[in-house]
């Protein structure tokens, strides 16, 4: 067994290392507080080959390993995970979803430019009344000759004002349940979309996260992903990718606050020496390293079996869940150390408590990660 990176993976760690470093950590205090979208970081994101890592060289992607795609989206969520989170949608949910099921015409059109960084892209599958239970969503398209018109609402879409295009999920089919629905690609400015104002969130606040609206949205039956029927299955298997994506956010804000914690904890001195040199601080720090650790194994043999080829449903599910709630833990515990001045906005461990606990949340709760993990277990 042999947990070094290639020499590509190591390349990409360095090169993510430094653009996070010199171009993300100048302005993510002043992002997060006057809720900027990070756009000039994004496009230079995309220039680099990062917005579309694991799409292959054919459909003008990185063609890189998911391996390499997780250590890129820690390097970058060490930093801002704001920046994580939406490069991360683009790649393991946008990108993945119509590499994996658009035929070429899709693959041709779209892919490319969500690959290379020309688009942006969100993806639309929440509504006001259905999160964890996806299937009751009401957005529907009906057949209109070789279009699709949709209507309906969706919630909480991360990039939805900001992007260049949709990939949505509706029912096709409302009486066939998980075989009922399909998923289209639809440049953002379709008529009939209506977006709602920013949400103002407690975390991630450079991200946009709007509602939208569809009413009478035509789209053509040549941007469906994957067959009619098959939506549902498309967005689970993209949502497996995307936990990986959001696993490597979690893992990063852990990084970012457990070495804030080390800097803190060696510069500050009570009773006459650097706080580190006393246990209860010690301590805290030795669990900080040993979750990260963990987290990161967890999350990296996740990868690994996505690129060997093997199905990742609980093994995704399992580095979600533990790499997000490491994250709290090790922010939480960051705040601790820096005791009063952790608590102000002078530190950026504040940020990263705040940009921590989303990831528990979204593409999937804790609550929904446990549940695949004992499906998968009990072989239900
Ligand atoms: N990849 C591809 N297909 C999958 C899959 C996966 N990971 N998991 C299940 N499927 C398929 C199943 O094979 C089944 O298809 P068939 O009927 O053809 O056999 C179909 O999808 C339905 O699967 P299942 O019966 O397991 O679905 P449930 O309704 O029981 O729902 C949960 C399962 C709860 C796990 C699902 O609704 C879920 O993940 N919800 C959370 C959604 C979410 O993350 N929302 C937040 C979005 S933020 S972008």
């Amino acid at each position: 067994m042999d947990f070094r990176l290639t020499e590509e993976q190591e390349m990409v760690r360095q090169t993510a290392r430094d653009f996070a470093e010199n171009e993300l950590r100048p302005g993510v205090a002043e992002r997060d507080d006057k809720e900027i979208f990070p756009r000039e970081a994004v496009d230079k994101l995309g220039e680099l080959g990062f917005m579309g890592m694991i799409v292959s060289e054919e459909w003008d992607g990185a063609g890189m390993d998911t391996v390499a795609y997780v250590i890129a989206i820690e390097e970058i969520s060490r930093v801002d995970a704001s920046t994580g989170i939406i490069c991360s949608i683009n790649n393991s949910l946008i990108c993945y979803a119509l590499q994996m099921h658009g035929d070429d015409y899709v693959k041709d059109t779209f892919l490319r430019k969500f690959a290379n960084g020309t688009w942006l892209g969100a993806f639309c599958l929440t509504e006001p009344g259905s999160g964890s239970d996806a299937l009751s969503m009401k957005s529907t398209a009906y057949e209109d000759g070789d279009e699709w018109v949709i209507n309906g609402s969706k919630n909480w879409i991360t990039s939805g004002k900001n992007c260049d295009a949709y990939v949505i999920v509706v029912k096709t089919d409302p009486d066939a349940g998980h075989h009922g629905t399909t998923t289209f690609v639809l440049p953002k400015d379709t008529p009939g979309i209506t977006i709602g104002k920013p949400e103002e969130k407690m975390g991630i606040r450079a991200t946009d996260t709007v509602s939208l609206t569809f009413q009478d949205v035509r789209v053509p039956a040549k941007n469906a992903i994957g067959g009619f029927g098959d939506g549902f299955k498309v967005m689970l298997s993209a949502l497996d990718s995307g936990r990986l994506g959001v696993a490597a956010q979690g893992l990063g804000i852990a990084q970012g606050a457990f070495e804030e914690a080390i800097k803190y904890s060696k510069e500050r001195e009570q009773f006459g020496k650097p706080i580190s040199h006393f246990q209860a601080i010690s301590f805290k720090l030795a669990d900080m390293a040993t979750r990260i650790t963990a987290a990161r194994q967890l999350l990296r043999y996740a990868a690994w079996r996505k690129d060997a080829g093997l199905p990742i449903g609980p093994e995704a599910a399992m580095a979600k869940v533990y790499c997000s709630e490491a994250a709290t833990y090790c922010a939480l515990e960051a705040v601790q150390i820096h005791g009063g001045y952790g608590y102000t906005k002078d530190y950026p461990v504040e940020r990263m408590l705040r940009d921590a606990k989303i990831t528990e949340i979204y593409e999937g709760t804790s609550e929904i990660q446990r549940i695949v993990i004992a499906r998968a277990i009990l072989d239900e």
